[in-house]
């Protein structure tokens, strides 16, 4: 053994411009061509120190012990040690992406906010999407509410609305946040289930508490599996309060709705594409903003006045009620577009910081006492996850506008004010920022009185009028996946006094439902109904609680998944696929083997991905184009004969050619009738598409 050093860097090592490629000996013969050339910069530590060798550690001899003074090695492994911030304690796993919210109709007579005050107006935006109860590595499909906040770079400050894809939650108080998510959350002493709502502690919870009944339903309903980010709607939940120039307020909801239309997979689908692609709702964003077809969604508010505040059944601060958007309309006001990716994921969407209080001048809070609650939560909670109190330094949190105050120091300060003032008033000549009574914000001058008392308002006490009102608003099919998706969570509930206890709330949304989940579960007798603190009673159907009766017949975005055997007919593959991409769907080739198949012409198409790997849950439409051989082929290979019965049990519209017949009847796919089309001639392949606009074919499932 010698102690002499295995690889010294030749002199012209140092310089960075050498493009010769001088091959590194790493020691054991392993030879290294990664050196910085005219394109590649030179790899330095932290301090800017040029790096000689990034492979091996600085030892006192070849073989010997590594030396306190290898600055390199403790940097880098001191830096890596401190990688991890606390994920968030809710929404932790989630998605980001930048765009613009865009102006379409002037509202100055509602509010003064200055983005309203023009139409054209274009303020910056960030959008992160997210799960609630799962941690930053759990599976996009969990049957959940997913998070919508909305961060707004306005030129009078940075705007949030930190809202989700249901528009109601699940308790009144914010006093009872933390156990709600307890009780979802993992289990304490077992640290598990992850990312569910199906076990003891959530019932147990939710049994106990009839205000989360309305909430529930929406969780149960296919809402709580959307398709993709892209095809869900968003809500600021909340009632806000719009504030005009003039000091007038009026009442304000918030709606997001997708120009993508509404979609959800179902919950058998949802369970396969958690495996086969966890991050399919990531993948499925990013996808669409690198291929250039922007999600949009339009901004819409339904304004009310106090008085009809005063007239509504329920009480306008009761974040578990919504206004039904046939009481009051939705007024579109915006478009809200996504066209870029972010370019550090850290940086961005992990280190966002959405908080409620960050409103604008035109836009006020209410007194829900749920966002009073977020109000503080949500400043609080950035502190501890990004380390201190100047996360709004960080260049995602920072406005885009001008802005001057006296804070100073705390921990990471990038930038402290300069001179001598740090304090007002002062009489410098220098002496930086000044409040403006004119143009600053101002709170509504709202009159406030009352005993200081721990209580409930009365009028939050009816708990099923609108459970009842949503169920009701559903689709035949929708209805059916509610009472099966309470069946199946209720099934996963090892304690049957939990189940009966949560089917006890039932009879008070609906008879038929409460029957549903009881039999499902096997319940002998039905449980006695809990006795509502306020009787519930019978509101008109709202069409637009639906997802079924709100989609826009069109394949945009969406993707067919094209599964292909070697010789399958060329003509018939282009007469699939053109229509598709031209109507701006995405065509997945599904194959034997990852390099494709040669088609019948011998062109060789490349696949996206092996059949193993390329289940049907992962598409919204599947075309099965093969040979005779090709189909007996598939048909002795499980990932293909359960590729076409998922789709069919899917209810996914489903084309193919006359020879996939051997494939369907040895996956026991049954005749073939109604949303299955044969391409026995080219021009059905038209037929098909069009056919694929109505996104699924319930009536086979019905
Ligand atoms: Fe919350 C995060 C939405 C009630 C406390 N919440 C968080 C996020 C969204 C929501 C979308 C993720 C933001 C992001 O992407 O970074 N939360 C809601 C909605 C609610 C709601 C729509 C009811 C209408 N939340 C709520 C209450 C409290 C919190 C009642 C506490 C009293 N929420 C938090 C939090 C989080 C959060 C602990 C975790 C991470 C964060 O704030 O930044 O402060």
């Amino acid at each position: 053994m010698t102690d002499e050093p295995l690889y010294r860097p030749t002199s012209d090592s140092q310089t960075g411009t050498d493009t010769v490629d001088h091959p590194v000996q790493r020691g054991d013969g392993v030879e290294l061509h990664q050196r910085p050339d005219g394109d590649t910069p030179r790899l330095t530590t932290a301090q800017g120190v040029p790096v000689a060798d990034d492979q091996n550690s600085l030892k006192a001899g070849a073989r010997g012990p590594t030396l306190m003074e290898d600055f390199h090695f403790r940097e880098k492994i001191f830096h890596f040690d401190h990688e991890r911030i606390p994920e968030r304690v809710v929404h932790a796993r989630g998605y980001g992406a930048h765009g613009y919210l865009e102006v379409t109709e002037a509202i100055p007579e509602l509010t003064a906010a200055s983005l309203f005050q023009k139409k054209g107006n274009r303020v910056p935006a960030f959008v992160r999407f997210s799960t609630v109860a799962g941690n930053k590595g759990s599976a996009d499909l969990a049957r959940d509410v997913r998070g919508f906040a909305v961060k707004l770079y306005t030129d009078e400050g940075n705007w949030d609305i930190v809202g989700n894809n249901i528009p109601v939650f699940f308790i009144q108080d914010a006093l009872k946040f933390p156990d709600l998510i307890h009780s979802v959350k993992a289990a304490p002493d077992r640290g598990f289930p992850q990312a569910q709502s199906a076990h003891d502690n959530f019932w147990d919870f939710i049994s106990l508490m009839p205000e989360a009944m309305h909430m529930v339903m929406w969780t149960m309903s296919d809402r709580a599996i959307p398709r993709s980010f892209r095809f869900m709607e968003g809500f600021g939940v909340h009632t806000f309060r719009f504030v005009n120039a003039e000091g007038q307020g009026c009442f304000v909801k918030f709606h997001w709705k997708p120009k993508q239309g509404l979609q959800s997979v179902v919950w058998d689908e949802a369970v396969k594409i958690m495996g086969a692609d966890p991050d399919f709702h990531r993948r499925d964003l990013w996808q669409a903003i690198q291929n250039g077809d922007f999600p949009e969604w339009e901004l819409g508010v339904q304004v009310f006045d106090d008085a009809f505040a005063d007239d509504f059944e329920f009480d306008v601060l009761d974040a578990t009620k919504l206004i039904p958007e046939e009481q009051v309309p939705v007024r579109i006001v915006a478009r809200l577009v996504l066209d870029r990716m972010v370019d550090n994921f850290f940086a961005e969407t992990e280190q966002v910081a959405f908080c409620t209080q960050n409103i604008v001048r035109g836009i006020d809070f209410t007194n829900d006492p749920l966002l009073q609650g977020r109000n503080f939560s949500y400043l609080d909670t950035q502190i501890k996850r990004l380390g201190g109190p100047n996360f709004t330094h960080i260049p995602i949190n920072a406005p885009k506008c001008p802005f001057h105050h006296f804070q100073q120091d705390g921990h990471m300060a990038m930038h402290n004010p300069k001179g001598r003032a740090n304090y007002e008033p002062n009489s410098w000549a220098q002496g930086g920022p000044r409040a403006d009574p004119d143009a600053g914000f101002r709170s509504l001058a709202e009159p406030m009185a009352g005993d200081k008392r721990r209580v409930r308002a009365e009028d939050f006490a009816d708990h099923y009028s609108q459970a009842r009102q949503f169920y009701r608003s559903q689709t035949a099919v929708e209805q059916e996946h509610i009472a099966s998706a309470l069946t199946f969570e209720l099934s996963k509930v090892e304690t049957p006094e939990i189940r009966e206890r949560v089917v006890s709330h039932l009879p008070n949304i609906d008879t038929d439902l409460a029957k549903a989940v009881a039999k499902g579960l096997g319940l002998t007798k039905m449980p006695k109904a809990q006795k509502p603190a306020k009787e519930p009673i019978d509101l008109p159907v709202s069409d637009k609680l639906s997802i079924h009766k709100n989609q826009r017949a069109n394949f945009k975005g969406r993707k067919l998944g094209l599964l292909v055997s070697d010789g399958a007919d060329a003509a018939l593959v282009e007469a699939l696929t053109k229509p598709v991409k031209a109507a701006g769907g995405l065509v997945e080739v599904v194959a034997p083997v990852i390099a494709g198949v040669t088609l019948s012409d011998g062109t060789l198409l490349a696949a996206q991905q092996k059949v193993d790997g390329g289940p049907s849950v992962l598409y919204d439409a599947v075309a099965v184009v093969v040979t005779a051989k090709g189909a007996t082929q598939f048909a002795a290979m499980h990932p293909a004969k359960a590729f076409v019965a998922d789709a069919y049990a899917h209810a996914k519209f489903i084309a193919y050619s006359p020879e996939a017949e051997t494939l369907f009847d040895a996956a026991g796919v049954p005749q073939r009738g109604d949303g299955m089309v044969s391409l026995d001639a080219a021009d059905e392949a038209k037929a098909f598409l069009d056919a694929c606009k109505a996104l699924r074919f319930w009536d086979r499932v019905a």
